[in-house]
């Protein structure tokens, strides 16, 4: 399904006016308005191949419908989604689940769609059909250096395909680790996860990033290999310039004060990638902004900071993506939640007016503190938000056009009730 141009221009008429009212409402109190609107216009976010479909839970997985059953399905459900907001302009792709068979038809058709190619993602936590040897025990770290080897291998392939589509890094997140005390040494763990990780930074292009994502826990219970931003960032450290933590936000312990984990790895220069979702007790992978919407401002306020600190571009600094993925809503209104939290805690944050933080903290104004990042979270950005799409020409109301248009059930017109898309 493709929508029309007129079909967006026909829903942004309709609700002009009553946009129009309240952006020039906003407008009038906020200085930066106008920059503002062109930075959110600039901010791309990547939607990954397998939050296309419906996700699914150990106990069970619930298909929607319509969901891709290929690469060219997903890639047309983003482009969907890119015509609704313009703000979903690259996709991430996930190997061994969306192997390009013919990659220039897939960068054409990226192409047509307006799309990118955002980090790759490999897959060492799952065994393979046809694969030699079992991940049962790790990967990158397990004691056998055939399995080890076979990991590294499957990573450089992985490099291979996208350079292949013009994509410029490599997300490694690995599942290594143990459920049991006892069950492994924790450095020759490390040791060895750190000498596959070297061997697969030594096939990255000079033009590549590998992102080294950590997570506290899940599928091991005890240890993990690459459990927190301090073990992500030794690796990194210790492997090069090229190498760089991930930050996914539902891959730390309850609590853990992500804000400030954004703040050191970006004076560090080492945060490299960004996984959005929203969680309340693990890595729930709900809709980003869903629960905590607050967090997620704060989180913003320190990306922004730190990067304006660097001098470095917001849009193309970091690898940006949705990481979530759940059982209950149809995926691409989820995604488009998701995109408009995460627009709206970016603007929120480039409301804070730095100088006045920063003179407020020199003399331990902490009340005056405070009123400055909460006056730019409660204010509604929405009209900010919406006059993006609007000159982007996309949807003024996205998921309300999803609606209207009818899409899912074009979808499911198009490929069946019962379609599974691939992934987990
Ligand atoms: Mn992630």
């Amino acid at each position: 399904m493709r929508i029309e141009r007129y079909q967006i221009d026909e829903h942004n008429s309709r609700l002009a006016e009553g946009h129009q009212r309240k952006f020039e409402f906003l407008a009038q109190d906020i200085s930066r308005a106008e920059e503002i609107v062109q930075k959110l216009i600039k901010f791309q976010i990547a939607i990954p191949s397998w939050a296309l479909g419906t996700g699914g839970t150990r106990f069970g997985r619930f298909s929607g419908g319509g969901e891709p059953r290929t690469l060219e399905e997903k890639m047309e459900d983003i482009g969907l989604l890119h015509q609704l907001n313009q703000s979903s302009g690259a996709v991430s792709l996930h190997i061994p689940w969306d192997i390009p068979e013919n990659p220039n038809a897939i960068k054409a058709l990226a192409a047509q769609y307006g799309l990118r190619f955002d980090a790759m993602n490999s897959n060492t936590f799952q065994d393979q059909p046809g694969q030699q040897h079992s991940y049962k025990f790790g990967s990158m770290q397990h004691v056998d250096k055939a399995v080890r080897k076979q990991a590294v291998d499957h990573n450089i392939e992985v490099i291979k395909y996208g350079v292949e589509l013009g994509s410029d890094s490599l997300t490694v997140w690995l599942s290594d680790g143990s459920c049991f005390p006892g069950q492994l040494s924790f450095r020759r763990a490390f040791e060895n996860t750190l000498e596959s990780l070297h061997e697969v930074y030594s096939a990255l292009p000079d033009n590549w990033k590998v992102f080294v994502e950590y997570k506290a826990f899940e599928p091991n219970f005890y240890s993990t290999t690459v459990g927190d931003w301090g073990q992500s960032l030794l690796y990194a450290n210790k492997l090069g310039s090229k190498a760089y933590t991930l930050v996914d936000l539902g891959h730390h312990l309850p609590n853990a004060n992500i804000e400030q984990i954004v703040s050191l790895l970006l004076m560090e220069g080492k945060l490299g990638g960004f996984h959005f979702n929203d969680s309340k007790y693990g890595d729930d992978d709900l809709t980003a902004g869903s629960v905590k919407p607050y967090q997620l401002f704060l989180i913003f306020n320190e990306l922004v900071a730190g990067m304006d600190a660097k001098g470095m571009d917001h849009a193309s600094g970091l690898g940006w993506m949705i990481d979530a993925s759940h059982n209950v809503k149809d995926p691409l209104e989820d995604l488009l939640q998701s995109v408009e939290a995460i627009m709206m805690a970016y603007a929120q944050a480039l409301l804070v007016d730095a100088a006045a933080l920063e003179a407020a903290r020199q003399e331990n104004d902490v009340v005056r503190c405070q009123e400055i990042l909460q006056n730019a979270f409660r204010t509604d950005v929405r009209p900010l938000v919406a006059e993006a799409r609007l000159r982007s020409n996309a949807a003024l109301n996205p998921v309300q056009l999803f609606r209207d248009l009818k899409v899912r059930e074009n979808l499911i017109g198009e490929r069946g009730l019962k379609t599974v898309a691939t992934g987990l």
